[in-house]
């Protein structure tokens, strides 16, 4: 029988996703997204040629797959047409493998002018791509769909009214007077419309018909940035634990019976934006963490905070997610540290903590606990036999399986494509 696959980000995004799905989709038929939008940003490196995709499922740099976007979704048609052109430009067809969801939701300007000001009364460190706004609104039943741009009227109706909206918070919230010219977003929306039109359709009903097709979810951010599981408010807005996966395809739960669940997870910790962070390190061995590990957020540059892996938070991801296995990258960034620890519990008032808490105002207080493992000081970059990890690499591998109660199925020893390893 048939499997299919899963891979989401076990912690706060920049797990590596990107990179594995481009490796395992070269054996899958189709690679659905369905959730997040051009805040995603997935690194693969083909051979010379660095690719960062925000909104198309990594999947469709190989040839023979097709590539989804689902309902779940939040699109900025302006980007996804850049983003089409740029590969087209370099020879990988891209229309022609594309199906989006009728059901998508819009990103549209004002979203993005929304996202801005809402971050400046209230910091969540967003990537200012209008994700939050869009599904306030898709949530708020004021949303822009894929399928209402076929009804001229009903979206210029629509955009109108969405902007008299924002026009009314910019003015009364924040006292300021904003401007857009609605004609020309209507035209410009009409004119994105045009240009994927051909790609738009019913996904589940395309995903329900065909079966047979073998199947790559992709999940982009992480779990702990999860809108309900995550470490509320400083989250994204859209599912993205495997909870996204129904709704965020538009099938039912049954379906995913055959579905294997893995999760990607740094052999250590960051997280870019606002949000508590039990495990950060403002000293040297975060900047170590950083700076071997070429810390810096590929959607908006940003520095990102870096700490020791956090096995309470693992633990939760993988009870969230109800995950099948881990995989685990960038363990080469830790080859130099003399110590490597891992946060096994959380400290409060003199309790210990090993449930990965709701409340922020806990979450800002608890202290890791921590055990230490001796560094294996030993190259593991590029690495392609089990049997060349250093003995310390493996006793550290081992206690996260221990610990979290699911295997390290594979570990990625670099970011270029045939940097990998297969564990079990
Ligand atoms: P937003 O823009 O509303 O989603 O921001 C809300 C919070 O979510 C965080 N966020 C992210 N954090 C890490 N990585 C993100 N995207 C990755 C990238 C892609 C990936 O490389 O850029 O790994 O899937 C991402 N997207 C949102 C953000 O920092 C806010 O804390
Ligand atoms: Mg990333």
């Amino acid at each position: 029988m048939k499997k299919d696959l899963l891979i989401l980000g076990a912690q706060w995004g920049d797990e590596g996703k990107g990179k594995i799905v481009d490796l395992l989709s070269a054996n899958y038929q189709v690679v659905v997204r369905y959730q997040g939008g051009s805040n995603a940003g997935h690194t693969v490196v083909v051979g010379n040629e660095k690719f960062i995709l925000h909104l198309l499922p990594t999947g469709i740099l190989h040839n023979h797959t097709k590539g989804v976007i689902a309902q779940g979704m939040v699109v900025d048609l302006e980007l996804l047409k850049a983003e089409i052109e740029e590969l087209e430009k370099k020879g990988i067809s891209v229309r022609e493998r594309l199906i989006i969801s009728d059901r998508a939701h819009l990103v549209m300007p004002y979203h993005k002018l929304l996202d801005a000001l809402f971050e400046r009364k209230s910091k969540i460190g967003t990537t200012l791509r209008g994700i939050g706004p869009s599904y306030m609104f898709k949530y708020g039943r004021k949303g822009i769909r894929m399928c209402d741009l076929e009804d001229k009227d009903r979206l210029y109706h629509l955009i109108k009214e969405d902007w008299e909206f924002v026009k009314d918070i910019c003015e009364k919230v924040y006292c300021e007077n904003h401007s857009i010219d609605i004609d020309r977003v209507y035209e410009e929306t009409l004119m994105y419309y045009s240009y994927v039109k051909e790609c738009i359709s019913d996904v589940s009903k395309f995903l329900m018909e065909n079966k047979d097709l073998s199947l790559l979810f992709e999940g982009a951010q992480g779990t702990m940035l999860d809108v309900d599981m995550g470490t509320y408010p400083y989250v994204t807005s859209s599912n993205a634990s495997a909870l996204g996966l129904p709704n965020g395809t538009g099938l039912s739960p049954k379906f995913f019976e055959n579905t294997f669940f893995w999760a990607v997870s740094k052999a250590y910790t960051t997280r870019v934006g606002e949000g508590p962070f039990p495990t950060e390190l403002f000293d040297e061995d975060g900047n170590m963490l950083r700076n071997r590990g070429k810390e810096y957020g590929s959607t908006t540059g940003r520095p990102r905070r870096c700490g020791w892996l956090d096995l309470v938070a693992l633990k939760y991801a993988v009870d969230v997610n109800g995950l099948d296995g881990l995989i685990l990258t960038k363990l080469d960034v830790l080859d130099t540290f003399e110590e490597v620890k891992v946060c096994v519990a959380y400290e409060y008032e003199g309790k210990e903590i090993t449930r990965f808490p709701a409340s922020l105002s806990l979450l800002e207080k608890v202290k890791p606990v921590y055990k230490v493992f001796k560094g294996w000081l030993k190259h593991t970059k590029g690495i392609k036999d089990p049997k060349d990890l250093p003995e310390r690499a493996r006793e550290y591998i081992s206690f996260i399986e221990e610990y979290t109660g699911v295997p390290v199925v594979m570990l990625s020893t670099g970011p270029e494509r045939e940097e990998y390893l297969w564990l079990r």
